[in-house]
């Protein structure tokens, strides 16, 4: 029998061998580098283990495919500039083993479903084309040219361009991903969605109004110059280990840290530089001076009582609020003041579940400084009310005039590491009208100026049968996705799902009636075209733009890279009604940066600016006080604070990452961090909630979400008592996607709420 999509798309439900230790405080270290060591003699062979770890994130070396920091400008570290995660990274792409044909003869598709995630990356890199014909069970081999010709036919075949998806995740590069969006606006949609409608959108969305730039607005020096940096919401030990040396540098120079977030995750209270051997055998740098356990979805609440006190204090003795920059450069500041003003300080500190104590200390430290920096990643954007979440966050900084001024400003933490370079160069479901219309101008056809499909837009487009085909370029659909039965069953509702991807995943089983797998080369190979070995370019958290070449052997000499495969299927489909020589860009990428020079602004001089080892700066109004506003002034916005009625049986659950992944790829099965070790199916729980509830440490349980009338399921977890604040609740992504409504999401921006979703645990 065969199993149905929405069975293949869920994580099997198998305990590994669950074992706890009491969680670390410091991070990073000599176990970070003993973890990092392990994991690349495991799955790549020396020489090249070797090789990647002196070049990854070096000057004319290339970018490590993990996060979306930045590297410095000046020195980097002659170890490496890379961390346990980067490595981890780089040995998930540069693994020994290979899938060969024979794998895909081997085992069915159902076969492969039942493996965990885990299982299924370590099945190796992907080396050919592969295609699942209607009624198939195993993939079987495929020509380029085939698969190429088959993807335009069912393009060509759609009654409307608009019933096809796009996607894409934020690996791709510049010239990758610039070519992408045109091929797909010369098609004739914009149903572009990405992996960012489910990360950084709202950040997006809340700085473009506020600040005329969807961008953060600090540089790494910034940091290093802050008086007081608060971190909310992320957790950079794990995320983006190399954040924590700038926070150490930030600290030797004076400046102070407030972490906050439920979980006092270890690379927020202390870390241990592995780059410096004095540091390794001294203990490491404390990071955290104050840590604010903030209830799950309490932020607003913890800002509006930190401005309703700021306010006071101002009203009562003054030189509080920057008055000069808020005359000159703000709008909407009374409007701001009334309303914050309808609100209670008391009923705020309740809600955000922080003691006066904590509070005070807090703000202690942001009345006192001047210059302050506000970082933060998912534990603010994937709220209902993310968008809120930042612009209180802009509010205050306003106030402080803590904006285009050094060590002050805006930090919000990228994720993938090209993330932010993507929709700097058009892949973007919503591209302003003066980026179209300079389409238009270079290349002589209209694109369409209606908004195309977000991702959760794309999923229910493909589960009424609105989209038919879904292009994803990298990524893993699938399993990044909330609420896995539905959307499931969206894909499989299509004529054809096509995957460009490195490695196997979850989304390449769960597919529409006909299905492609089409292998690329991955950031640390070398990209053979007829103009030689390739540069190509990504733009990291802080709008730097720099180059990326590969130093490796391609794994298999059938990969094309992500741009040959765009110009193949561009090719193949838009023929001769194109108006663009596709196949002549991937000869030579340069060609493709003088087009984007020509399309978008900032990137004067692309080519030769490129050469510059450590890149250069894209424009950024915020940074120096240009507010491209509706207003042309940096506004003040006002927020509501989030309605939480939680019933008494019910938890609040936030869906993270534990130590051992990179999104859906699963590294390993420990969260060493957090002293999880061997297993992913658990959930982290308050031991009075556990109490209540009589569960005991390793208990299994079952968990649902109801929302909106709609009941979802996730069986079979162990549950592990945590210091996380009393009706909060953590899991890890993607095993409980599948409780994450669909139609649960950040106002304006439609990212989804995968960090509240209310649910009710059960005894399994
Ligand atoms: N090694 C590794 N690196 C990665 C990734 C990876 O998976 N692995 N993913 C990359 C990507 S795409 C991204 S977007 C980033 C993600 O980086 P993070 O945002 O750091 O990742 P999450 O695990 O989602 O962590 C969210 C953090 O927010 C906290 N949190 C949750 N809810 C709330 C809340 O309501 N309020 C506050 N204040 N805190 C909250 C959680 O406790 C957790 O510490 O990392 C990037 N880098
Ligand atoms: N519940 C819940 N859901 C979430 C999140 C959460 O915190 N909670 N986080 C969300 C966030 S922040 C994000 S960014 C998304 C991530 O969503 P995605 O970006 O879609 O997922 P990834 O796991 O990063 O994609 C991994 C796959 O990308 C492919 N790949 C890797 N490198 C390359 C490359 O160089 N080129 C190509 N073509 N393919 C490559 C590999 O085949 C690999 O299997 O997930 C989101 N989903
Ligand atoms: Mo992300």
């Amino acid at each position: 029998m065969s199993k149905s999509s929405i069975e293949k798309a869920l994580t099997p439900e198998q305990f590994d061998n669950l074992k706890t230790k009491t969680p670390p405080t410091n991070s990073v270290g000599f176990g970070a580098l003993k973890a990092a060591m392990r994991h690349a003699n495991k799955y790549m062979n020396t020489k090249d283990a070797l090789k990647v770890s002196l070049k990854i994130n070096q000057k004319g070396g290339f970018d490590c495919p993990g996060c979306a920091w930045p590297d410095p400008d000046d020195e980097r570290s002659s170890l490496g500039e890379y961390c346990e995660n980067g490595l981890k990274a780089m040995a998930e792409e540069v693994q020994n083993k290979l899938i060969t044909r024979d794998f895909f003869a081997s085992k069915t598709i159902d076969e492969l479903a039942s493996l965990s995630d885990f299982e299924i990356g370590k099945s190796g890199r992907l080396t050919a084309p592969m295609y699942l014909p209607k009624g198939a069970s195993n993939y079987e081999p495929i020509s380029w040219e085939d698969a190429f010709k088959k993807i335009g036919t069912h393009l060509n075949n759609l009654d409307a361009p608009d019933e096809a998806v796009f996607y894409t995740s934020g690996r791709t590069t510049n010239e990758a991903a610039f070519l992408y969006q045109l091929f797909v606006r010369e098609y004739g949609t914009s149903n572009l969605p990405d992996c960012s409608n489910m990360c950084h959108e709202a950040s997006g969305k809340a700085l473009s109004q506020t600040l005329g730039i969807g961008k953060g607005s600090v540089t790494l020096d910034d940091l290093y110059k802050a008086e007081l940096v608060m971190v909310i919401g992320q957790n950079p030990a794990t995320n983006h280990p190399r954040m924590l040396s700038a926070l150490e540098k930030c600290k030797n120079n004076g400046g102070k840290i407030i972490a906050i977030n439920p979980l006092p995750e270890a690379g927020l209270m202390k870390f241990t530089d592995p780059q410096n051997p004095i540091k390794m055998l001294t203990g490491g740098t404390k990071l955290a001076d104050v840590f604010v356990p903030v209830t799950i979805n309490g932020d607003v609440a913890l800002f509006k009582a930190i401005l309703l006190k700021l306010l006071e204090k101002e009203e009562t003795e003054g030189h509080v609020f920057d008055k000069t920059f808020i005359e000159d450069h703000t709008h909407g500041y009374d409007d701001f003041i009334t309303d914050l003003k309808t609100y209670n300080f008391d009923e705020c500190l309740e809600l955000s579940g922080i003691s006066v104590d904590i509070f005070d200390r807090v703000f202690e430290l942001v009345l006192n400084k001047k210059k302050i920096i506000v970082c933060w990643a998912m534990g603010l954007t994937q709220h209902e009310n993310a968008v809120d979440n930042i612009r209180e966050i802009v509010n205050l900084l306003l106030l402080k005039g803590s904006i285009g001024k050094e060590g002050a400003g805006t930090c919000p933490v990228r994720g993938h590491s090209n993330v932010q370079g993507d929709r700097t160069v058009g892949i973007w479901e919503e591209a302003p009208q003066a980026f179209l219309d300079k389409i238009e101008a270079k290349y002589g056809f209209k694109p369409t100026n209606k908004h195309g499909y977000s991702v959760i837009d794309a999923i229910r487009a493909m589960y009424e049968k609105k989209a038919k085909v879904f292009v994803g370029m990298g990524g893993n659909f699938i399993s990044a996705v909330p609420d896995t039965v539905y959307s499931a069953q969206a894909l499989a509702n299509c004529n054809l799902t096509v995957h460009v991807s490195t490695k196997l995943n979850r989304s390449h089983l769960v597919t529409g009636k006909e299905a492609l797998i089409l292998p690329c080369l991955g950031r640390a190979e070398k990209d053979y075209q007829k103009t030689g070995v390739q540069v190509q370019s990504v733009e990291n958290s802080m709008g730097i733009v720099s180059s990326t070449k590969g130093i490796l052997e391609p794994c298999s000499d059938n990969l094309l890279s992500e741009v040959a495969v765009v110009c193949g299927i561009a090719n193949a489909t838009l023929k001769d009604r194109s108006k663009i020589d596709w196949l002549a860009y991937k000869d030579d990428y340069s060609l493709v940066r003088d087009d984007i020079e020509e399309v978008v602004a900032g990137f004067d001089d692309y080519n030769k600016k490129l050469k510059k080892p450590s890149g250069f700066y894209l424009p950024n109004g915020a940074r120096i006080r240009e507010f491209k506003t509706k207003t042309g002034k940096a506004n003040f916005s006002v927020n509501k604070l989030p309605e939480w009625k939680l019933k008494d049986d019910e938890l609040v659950m936030m869906t993270i990452r534990s130590h051992d992944q990179f999104n859906t790829t699963i590294y390993g099965l420990n969260d060493r961090y957090r002293g999880v070790y061997n297993e992913r199916r658990i959930i982290f729980m308050n031991r009075e909630d556990m109490q209540v509830r009589e569960l005991k440490e390793q208990q299994v349980v079952n968990l649902k979400s109801e929302f909106n009338g709609v009941i979802r399921e996730a069986n079979k977890f162990k549950v592990v008592g945590y210091d996380i604040p009393k009706g909060c609740c953590a899991t890890y992504f993607p095993e409980t996607n599948v409780l994450v409504p669909l139609d649960q999401f950040a106002h304006t921006a439609k990212t989804p709420a995968s960090k509240s979703v209310v649910i009710t645990v059960e005894e399994g």
